[in-house]
């Protein structure tokens, strides 16, 4: 029968794959997707100019680390303390990101604040590695 023959022909394929993609699954793997999406001439660099600040799941995001006892309930005192914590977060941020002071954010300023956050060596472009940062200590920062 062909299909007894089929199986472990199968088995072999599936850790062969299984072994690449533990080879080539290195920590920046995601992240260049991200850079490759976002990356519009191609030399792995994100510039100011490639830059779009991320908003998908971001609401959601908001709802999960505010439960913060993980019973999937968001009780009205874990949401109070949010609130609190992400208002001041938010001023600071704020004001880090109004760069001529008018207590006005521009789409160019709230742009230039999200870049500038990823940009650690200031070179004016985000790599991989910087992405990678950003989302490692993002990870940390979400309360298990
Ligand atoms: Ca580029
Ligand atoms: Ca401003
Ligand atoms: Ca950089």
């Amino acid at each position: 029968m062909k299909s007894t023959k089929l199986v472990p022909i199968l088995a072999i394929t599936s850790i062969a794959m299984l072994s690449t993609t533990v080879v080539t699954a290195q920590p920046p793997h995601k992240s260049q997707r991200m850079i490759n999406h976002l990356d519009k001439d191609g030399d792995d660099l994100v510039s100011i100019e490639e830059f779009e600040v991320p908003s998908r799941g971001r609401e959601h995001n908001r709802l999960v680390t505010a439960d913060r006892d993980g019973d999937g309930n968001v009780s009205r005192s874990e949401m109070q303390d949010q609130i609190d914590e992400r208002s001041e977060q938010a001023i600071e941020r704020f004001e880090l990101a109004d760069l001529n002071d008018d207590d006005f954010l521009t789409e160019e300023e709230i742009k230039m604040a999200a870049f500038s956050n990823i940009d650690r060596n200031d070179d004016g472009y985000i790599d991989a590695d910087e992405l990678s940062a950003v989302r490692r200590s993002a990870k940390l920062r979400r309360p298990s």
